[in-house]
């Protein structure tokens, strides 16, 4: 039998960040999408025709394609053309990915398959994940085999997202997508239903290879951040201006330096290298580093709050910023949360003040605390002794720095240079 060709139902298992705008740009592009979750508070909201995190654009293709009956959401894996794959994969350990998630939905996959399918893995994972969903697969179900083209041939691809936080609604059909077939038949029917919503280059290879470089992709950027957080060190303990240094150095026409900060935040770009590290611990000294270097920031801010704290019998900090990048509500893996969490520990004495203008409440490890609260701009900026700007958000931009003339200012993004 041939595959189910054009693959008219699709279901992507796993409606976060990436799952759910994936489904809504399918079920846009026509194809029946039904979303599966494990929230059921995520399948209500998505039924009725909401969102539960923001994401530009989201919610208005979300109501439509809901509305239209294009796409629904379920608890349970439905019968389907393909699936698409779209779960975390956090890290376990000595920094080894876990894979419990993948298996999960593997497992759920199983038995509803009936011959020619497509699985595609979209979550980020370690060299050989794709295979290691396929056996999963394969395991449950002996019968079917990779090799196409038979009645019982199942086709599984890798098929990594590229998507900016912030911009997934545009990039999601703009970036050009890399497609890694297990088999160039699996490659090919992956390709075809990418190219529904898809406008940038949908560029083929073999499922470890997309592996490998939707990793490379993020160490790659987690090594040039780590040279502007290394610089942003040695620079302060020379009394040099980092960010003049950079936008000098970047001057030249074969440099551009990315910029320094708090650490770097996100389930991707603080995760990702360390599936590198972990595939080969010897030969990876270069990415471990980077990682290193970018994970000992925020111990560096912690530092410097702290020293001028000292001078305060009751401190009370400005914490601006605890999402893990401008602009967005995210704050997940976010070095600024952290960072507030750590000063509000060590600053007994004292109070910080959240100001965080894309949620409603503190995460709960910082409501617990009594010397946290969420605090609105203007007065958090009245009532502090220190403020520490730790996010770029574009309301941070606009703050009168005459408001800031009495204070002692920790700047990590260089915002009001
Ligand atoms: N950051 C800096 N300095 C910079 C740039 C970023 O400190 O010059 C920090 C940010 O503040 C943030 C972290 O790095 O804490 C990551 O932010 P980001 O905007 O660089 O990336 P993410 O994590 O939002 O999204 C990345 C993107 N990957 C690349 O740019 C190579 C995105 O395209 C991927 O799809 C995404 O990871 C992912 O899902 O893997």
């Amino acid at each position: 039998m041939s595959p189910n060709v054009p693959l008219d139902t699709v279901s992507v298992i796993g409606l976060g960040y990436i799952g759910l705008p994936t489904a809504a740009v399918l079920a846009q592009a026509g194809k029946t999408v039904i979303g599966v979750d494990v929230k059921q508070e995520n399948v209500d909201a998505i039924n009725a025709g909401t969102v539960p995190f923001v994401e530009e654009g989201l919610e208005t293709v979300v109501a439509g394609v809901v509305a239209q009956g294009k796409l629904s959401a379920q608890l349970e894996t439905p019968e389907a053309d393909a699936y698409i794959v779209s779960v975390p994969t956090p890290f376990k350990g000595d920094h080894d990915a876990d894979l419990s998630y993948i298996e999960a939905a593997a497992r759920g996959i199983a038995p509803k398959l009936s011959g020619g399918e497509l699985v595609v893995l979209e979550s980020t994972a370690p060299p050989g994940a794709t295979e290691h969903m396929a056996d999963v697969i394969l395991q449950a179900r002996p019968e079917f085999t990779l090799e196409p083209n038979l009645p019982n041939s199942l086709y599984f691809s890798h098929a990594p997202e590229r998507v900016l936080p912030g911009r997934i609604m545009i990039e999601m059909v703009e970036n050009d997508r890399i497609i890694g077939g297990m088999t160039p038949e699996a490659a090919e029917m992956n390709r075809d239903l990418y190219a529904s919503f898809c406008h940038g280059e949908l560029l083929v290879t073999d499922a470890k290879t997309a592996e490998m470089a939707k990793l490379t992709e993020n160490a790659f950027r987690d090594v040039n951040i780590a040279f502007a957080n290394e610089l942003s060190i040695i620079a302060d303990r020379q009394s040099i201006d980092v960010w003049e240094l950079i936008e000098l150095s970047n001057h030249h026409p074969r440099v551009n330096i990315l910029q320094p900060g708090p650490g770097v935040g996100g389930h991707c770009i603080a995760v990702d290298p360390w599936f590198i590290v972990s595939a080969d611990r010897e030969h990876s000294n270069l990415i471990r580093t980077a990682r290193e270097v970018n994970d000992s920031k925020p111990e560096l801010v912690i530092e410097k709050v702290l020293k001028k704290a000292d001078k305060f019998k009751n401190p009370t900090v400005a914490a601006l910023g605890i999402a893990f990048k401008a602009n967005i509500d995210d704050l997940r893996e976010s070095p600024s949360r952290n960072i507030a969490g750590s000063l509000a520990g060590k600053l007994t004495d004292g109070t910080v003040l959240v100001v965080e203008p894309n949620v409603d409440e503190l995460p709960k490890e910082l409501a617990e605390k009594d010397n946290v609260e969420l605090a609105e701009l203007d007065s958090a900026l009245e009532r502090a002794d220190i403020v520490l700007l730790m996010v770029d958000h574009d309301p941070f931009k606009e703050i009168d720095r005459d408001l800031l003339q009495e204070k002692i200012v920790i700047d990590t993004k260089g915002l009001w240079r």
